[in-house]
């Protein structure tokens, strides 16, 4: 059975599967959802202020009494405020991403939280763990939204290999093959955004989830690379628009100026075409919207299968 794993008891959760905190539409709908279907729902604080934040918490709180987390951006103006918000709502499991976190892990486990931040890099993750964080995701390039370098397959059996925490994969995984292949590079379990966007639950605008439903395997572009801060997103007039200013030798100010509130447009208002569409590279693999239930059970039983397949294939031998 795969719903043993360490980060399953470690998180209080049935199936090792975990929603990416998404900045705007990682909402108490979804999170409720993906929480009550036996995954971890997770809040995306994104750069939103600190009373959207507590009013979600207390949504997803009437929705739900299974486990829950908030991820913090390190990026956000408001983190401190929102840091202090999850201790005193005593959330429980913070996730972080966007940055180091270094200096807020202390605290956080002192006030008995789990604390799993998102990594994209081995040296980061040696440094969080020794800092006591609790389990790392390993985030690869396949990713949507900022992005690290390397690649899922990459990453997440080096940094298994450099830590003792349980490490959960991300990037590139939308469906029970990629969970055993994750499983397969050592890690507990998997956190998945792209596909959570394409369920009935996320408040993502329909526009956007048909876009994921019609992308292949090359619609996703990096933007951002010449800021320090890559981007990855669906391809549309947007990234063309970042891509010539980039090409050009934009400043950071300009290319920022660009960006500002492209992200609500996008996957909120539904502007396809001048919004931007954080996505993974994964998108080209999700067929339909689904409810969050029947994403979370068709994953399960189709990781059951491979492995059974995959069991066959080795006593053959
Ligand atoms: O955080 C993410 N993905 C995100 S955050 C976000 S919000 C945003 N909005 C507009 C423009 C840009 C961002 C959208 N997508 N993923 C987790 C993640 N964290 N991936 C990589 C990292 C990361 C990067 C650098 C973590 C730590 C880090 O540390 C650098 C250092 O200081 O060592």
């Amino acid at each position: 059975m795969l719903n043993n794993s360490t980060v399953c008891d470690l998180l209080n959760i049935d199936y090792p599967i975990i929603q990416g905190g998404m900045a705007w539409i990682g909402t108490f709908e979804l999170v409720s959802a993906v929480s009550n279907a036996g995954g971890l729902g997770i809040i995306g604080s994104g750069d939103a202020p600190t009373e959207w934040l507590k009013a979600q918490i207390r949504q997803t709180r009437e929705r739900t009494d299974k486990p829950f987390a908030v991820n913090i951006m390190m990026m956000s103006p408001f983190l401190k405020d929102n840091l202090e918000l999850v201790l005193a709502e005593k959330v429980g499991i913070v996730t972080f991403g966007g940055g180091n976190p270094g200096s807020y892990v202390p605290n956080l486990k002192e006030a008995g939280f789990k604390v799993v931040p998102v990594v994209s890099s081995v040296a980061l993750a040696r440094r969080l763990e020794r800092l006591g964080a609790d389990a790392i995701i390993a985030e690869g390039v396949e990713s949507g939204g900022h992005i690290g370098e390397t690649t899922t397959m990459a990453l997440v059996p080096q940094v298994v290999s450099s830590i003792k925490v349980p490490v959960i994969a991300a990037g590139g995984i939308a469906d029970g093959r990629g969970l055993v292949a994750a499983l397969a590079l050592g890690a507990q379990g998997v956190q998945m955004g792209t596909r959570f966007i394409c369920s009935e639950e996320c408040i993502a605008h329909p526009k956007f989830k048909e876009q994921i439903i019609e992308a292949h395997d090359r619609a996703t572009v990096v933007t951002g690379q010449s800021t320090g801060h890559p981007v990855r997103c669906l391809e549309n007039k947007l990234t063309h628009r970042f891509a010539v200013l980039e090409k050009a030798g934009a400043s950071n100010a300009e290319l920022e100026e660009l960006g500002r509130g492209r992200l609500s447009l996008g996957v909120i208002q539904g502007n396809i075409e001048e919004g931007s569409l954080m996505a993974g590279q994964i998108a080209g693999l999700i067929k339909e919207v689904k409810p969050v239930k029947a994403i979370i059970q068709d994953i399960m039983a189709e990781a059951q299968q491979v492995i059974d397949v995959l069991g066959k294939f080795q006593s053959k031998r």
